[in-house]
């Protein structure tokens, strides 16, 4: 079962929207084209409340990308972003959505953010991504979407983590710090978990 996870292509993470990635909307085309390769394909959705604390607004006297700690952990601070039941929060208007099977959203809980799609970002909610992609037979996941250096590498390392076999495809997503991603990039080939261009997929 050859299976693709979309991570976050979502309006607020465009380049127009309230948290850009550089070339956001590139990969849009791209995603669309590769999504018929696939047997099954699933998407996740940051969905956060208006009073979340992962917004900088939520928190005087701080500014956005200022870093905090929270319980016990570093915490970005971001723009409110991806705020549930907004334009913002909506997926690409022409990102094919039709043959998706499920969508798992995260973020929904206003005191923990989460980052991956399978697990918060303190491991201790899941969103039921992992069992889902288990009883249907998943082994091999590949992972395309938003940012490449956030929410797809965690995605990516609990993936790996839950025993699933990983590619990342490369151009089917960007970072939003294209120079911090090499780094990255290498932690990913380090583990096993195979970079990919979409050309390469059967
Ligand atoms: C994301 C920061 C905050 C992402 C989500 O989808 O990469 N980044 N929330
Ligand atoms: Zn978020």
């Amino acid at each position: 079962m050859k299976t693709l996870l979309i991570i976050d292509v979502q309006n607020d993470f465009m380049p127009s929207g309230s948290l850009p990635v550089p070339d956001g909307d590139k990969i849009v085309p791209i995603i669309n084209a590769m999504q018929p390769k696939f047997d099954l394909v699933v998407a996740s959705q940051d969905w956060h409340p208006q009073d979340h604390i992962s917004f900088a607004s939520n928190h005087q006297g701080k500014a956005i990308f200022d870093e905090i700690e929270l319980h016990g952990k570093p915490q970005t601070l971001w723009p409110d972003h991806c705020v549930q039941g907004t334009k913002g929060a909506d997926f690409h208007p022409d990102l094919h959505t039709t043959q998706w099977e499920a969508i798992f959203r995260k973020g929904t809980d206003r005191e923990i953010d989460s980052y991956s799609g399978f697990y918060d970002n303190g491991h201790l909610k899941s969103t039921g991504l992992a069992g889902y992609l288990r009883e249907k037979g998943v082994s091999q996941l590949y992972l395309c979407g938003l940012a490449a250096d956030i929410c797809v590498y965690f995605s990516t390392h609990d993936a790996f983590k839950e025993g699933f076999a990983c590619f990342f495809v490369e151009d089917a997503s960007q970072p939003l710090d294209v120079e911090g991603f090499i780094t990255l990039k290498k932690k990913m080939d380090y583990l096993g978990i195979q970079i990919i261009s979409s050309a390469d997929i059967q």
